[in-house]
């Protein structure tokens, strides 16, 4: 395993000098921010982000993300141009050393939340998922929801200037089924497998979060079976999975220790997200530290079922509380993110010598 951090680049109110210090980290996980979704990347801004990186004396291993292009998800003719754009980004980050590319094929949204900043009984916040919220608005009051509650943070996509595109968008999805999707996945799949063997990035989806359909729009990498019907959908070792513990883990039926297990999963799972949560009833759930007594995960079984499959990619704590007084990006913050990574650290060392 090799510990990383995700990084927003030079914006970031956590700074390399930090994550350098945090025990057994090794890399950074960021990504180009100032492109608009689609386009090239420019590889001077390759270039910077792998020199502050490496300055720092950290590893430029993963992005996260490229993102894909929603003509690409949609089926639109105009998805040519965006997978060839995706091709030469893919050919770019190779030639920086990059090994790894996280990406989501989520419709309109990447993950969702109804409080970023919940509070815990421990004086902690903490981002939230409720249900019974989601269930009874639509996007637009989604919108303005989260405009009241940002407190100047919104979450990746629902950008208060993206509304009214994304009701239009909401609109262009509105015939497209999840097996329509799935056949778009596997065209974006097949356009971009050639130049990930040729340069050896080896893709990793991110799981949907929350790992169901919401406002009506299809979510297709969700399960274990979701995910079996994905590596079908191209026999590349490159096409291959993030396995999101916080993202798959939001369906209980989802039993994570099992589905590493599965070795038609294992083999193509090239990044880790670790993080735990915690159901306090059926509607919600709530994002917790990241230790197995805190939340519904036993990140022990997690973590052992990783190391026994052969395991080796880059591994990373996800969302944290906002502990400490901390003022950060929601989830991104420094310190509980750090206290995830010193518990990882410490199950993965007891379990690596218990099992020699
Ligand atoms: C959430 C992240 C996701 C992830 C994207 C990948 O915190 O794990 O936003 O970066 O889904 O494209």
């Amino acid at each position: 395993m090799k510990l990383s951090f995700r990084w927003y680049g030079e914006d970031d109110k956590v700074t390399l000098e930090q994550i350098r210090q945090i025990p057994g980290m090794q890399a950074i996980v960021t990504a180009v921010y100032d492109v608009p979704v689609g386009e090239v990347w420019s590889r001077e801004s390759i270039a910077k982000l792998k020199k502050l990186t490496e300055d720092a004396g950290l590893a430029f291993e993963v992005i996260e993300s490229i993102p894909v292009h929603e003509d690409i998800k949609l089926g639109k003719p105009t998805r040519d141009r965006y997978i060839d754009n995706y091709c030469e980004n893919i050919r770019r980050v190779a030639e920086a050393g990059i090994k790894c590319v996280c990406y989501n094929f989520m419709p309109v949204f990447d993950w969702t939340r109804t409080d970023l900043a919940m509070p815990l009984e421990d004086g902690s916040t903490a981002l939230a998922y409720d249900s019974s919220i989601i269930d009874g608005i639509d996007a637009s009051e989604m919108f303005d929801r989260i405009e009241k509650a940002s407190g100047g943070f919104v979450m990746p996509g629902w950008e208060p200037n993206r509304k009214a595109e994304i009701m239009e968008l909401f609109e262009k999805y509105k015939d497209v089924t999840a097996d329509k999707l799935r056949e778009n996945f596997k065209y974006f799949l097949d356009g971009i497998m050639p130049v990930c063997e040729k340069y050896q990035i080896k893709m990793a989806v991110h799981p949907d979060d929350p790992a169901w359909d919401v406002f009506g729009l299809p979510r297709i990498v969700t399960c274990e079976e979701d995910l079996l019907k994905i590596a079908s959908l191209n026999d590349s070792i490159y096409n291959g999975f993030t396995f999101c513990t916080g993202s798959l883990g939001s369906n209980l039926n989802n039993d994570l220790p099992k589905i590493i297990r599965n070795p038609k999963i294992a083999e193509r799972i090239h990044f880790a997200h670790i993080r735990n949560i915690k159901y306090e009833n059926d509607d919600l759930f709530h994002e917790v530290s990241h230790l197995s007594s805190d939340g519904n995960f036993d990140m022990y079984e997690i973590i052992k079922a990783l190391i026994e499959m052969g395991f080796d990619g880059v591994i990373r704590p996800d969302h944290g509380r906002m502990i400490w007084d901390e003022q950060a990006r929601p989830g991104y913050g420094l310190y509980d993110r750090a206290l995830g990574v010193a518990y990882l650290n410490g199950l993965w060392e007891a379990i690596k010598k218990n099992s020699k």
